[in-house]
């Protein structure tokens, strides 16, 4: 069995990483390993920053000692929603869209939606096409010159619209707001099932699951 660590803080990601995948693959969330890193995403691109996230945790593993013998490769998520009509933002931004320029850390998500539908308010509905990205980063653990490029990176996206207001309780960050396409409600609504189906991150798992299984 392949044994993972998950190199991000955001519960939701990690559940949604254990569930896509399966029993086959042990998914262990960098939460439970008690210690607050938080590499800075200085990354231009969700590429970058996954790798960012996959290095710093990487590093942090091989330095500590901690768990490298139990643990094969770190896989970390950058994702986001670019939308069109404001050329591809939030984009890398998506986390900490609504905070202050400069500001370190995540906005609430209450927040992030309220500032996209502001920015949105004219924007008629033709024109409110989205995407979620999502970009997974894998290192091995157990492997010498991980800074010099190798490891393997996976992608994915889904394609749908922006609301006219927030609806629905389920998943995290924008769902509320994201119809996807061939749709009429937002993620939020339509249950974890359907979003593990069809979502940028189910996308970007499902091209590494197959490479794993390779
Ligand atoms: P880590 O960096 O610790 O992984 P994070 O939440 O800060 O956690 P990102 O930097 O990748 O992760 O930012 C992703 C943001 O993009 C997230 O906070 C949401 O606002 C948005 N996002 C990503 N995937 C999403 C999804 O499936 N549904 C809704 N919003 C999503």
């Amino acid at each position: 069995m392949q044994r993972l660590l998950i190199a991000t803080h955001n519960r939701h990601k990690i559940e949604e990483i254990r569930s896509i995948l399966g029993p086959g693959i042990l998914v262990v969330g960098a939460n439970s390993l008690g210690i607050a890193l938080e590499p800075e995403e200085t990354g231009a691109t969700f590429a970058e920053n996954a790798r960012i996230k996959a290095l710093a945790w990487r590093r942090w593993l091989v330095e500590s000692s901690s768990q490298t013998q139990s643990l094969d490769a770190v896989l970390a998520d950058d994702s986001g929603l670019e939308v069109d009509a404001l050329e591809g933002a939030p984009g890398v931004f998506s986390a900490r869209f609504a905070a202050a320029p400069g500001h370190r850390g995540n906005s609430a998500d209450a927040e992030n939606n309220a500032k996209l539908l502001r920015l949105m308010a004219d924007i008629p509905d033709g024109r409110r096409t989205a995407r979620f990205r999502c970009v997974l980063s894998l290192l091995p653990v157990q492997i010498a010159g991980i800074e010099s490029g190798l490891g393997q990176v996976f992608e994915g996206s889904c394609e749908g619209r922006i609301a006219r207001e927030p609806v629905g309780d389920g998943g995290f960050g924008y769902d509320p707001l994201f119809i996807p396409e061939g749709f009429e409600r937002s993620l939020a609504t339509l249950g974890q099932e359907v979003k593990n189906r069809l979502s940028h991150r189910a996308m970007a798992l499902r091209r590494l699951r197959q490479f794993l299984n390779q």
